[in-house]
């Protein structure tokens, strides 16, 4: 029997990882404008926003910006970051994932996304899923980026399921903390597993099979 009747995933750093994609695209700014940028301030940038992440680069910068320039910086990485994500395509989708999320979704599990990235359908559609989640909320529709729930009410919204019947999968602590504040129970990988805030610390992404059939 399924425990929830909805699982929401983030995609960066769950379903795929564009970590390698946004730092040489954030170093690319970096180094014009001299700022130190390392692979310790990238990782402080998952599952922040475009806007949230350029204020941490920004924070070793000497001079000062206005907020068009800001702006015209965020925009910069971004045509980088895209074109760079041009060199993704169906074969960067695990088995491990794509074949997990058959059995969910097979099990009679809704299934969403929930993901801070204003390019989330770019992304889903260079791995070969465009169509295949039941519903999408991303960075697109949001107002407040995690830790705020907003992000993932509006993927169960969407599914029209209250959060305590969905499960949300996160590799960030932002993330981990949005699911609480939301009122889900919560899935964490890597450094969101670590947090010890998560409901779930999963090993890997298999794990979710005997999480969501309790
Ligand atoms: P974009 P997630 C997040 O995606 C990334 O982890 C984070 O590094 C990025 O800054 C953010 O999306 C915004 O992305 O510039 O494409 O709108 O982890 O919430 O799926
Ligand atoms: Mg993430």
């Amino acid at each position: 029997m399924n425990k929830y009747t909805g699982v929401i995933f983030d995609l960066d750093g769950v379903i795929c990882f564009t970590d390698k994609y946004h730092y040489q695209a954030w170093k690319s700014v970096a180094d014009r404008l001299h700022i130190p940028f390392d692979e310790t301030v990238n990782n402080r940038l998952r599952g922040v926003s475009r806007m949230d992440s350029l204020e941490i680069i920004l924070e070793r910068y000497d001079g000062r910006l206005s907020g068009q320039e800001k702006e015209a910086l965020a925009e910069e990485k971004n045509e980088l970051y895209k074109k760079l994500l041009c060199n993704m395509s169906p074969a960067d989708l695990s088995s491990e994932v794509k074949d997990t999320l058959d059995a969910l979704r097979a099990s009679g599990l809704k299934l969403a996304i929930g993901s801070s990235s204003k390019n989330t359908k770019f992304i889903l559609k260079r791995l070969g899923l465009g169509e295949y989640f039941d519903a999408i909320s991303d960075g697109t529709n949001i107002t407040r980026s995690k830790p705020d729930p907003q992000v993932f009410l509006m993927a169960a919204d969407f599914l029209g399921m209250a959060p305590e019947n969905c499960l949300v999968v996160e590799d960030a602590e932002a993330g981990i903390a949005a699911a609480c504040a939301g009122g889900f129970d919560s899935a964490g990988l890597g450094e969101a597993a670590a947090c010890g805030r998560a409901t779930y610390a999963m090993r890997t992404f298999a794990d979710l099979k005997a999480i969501c059939h309790a």
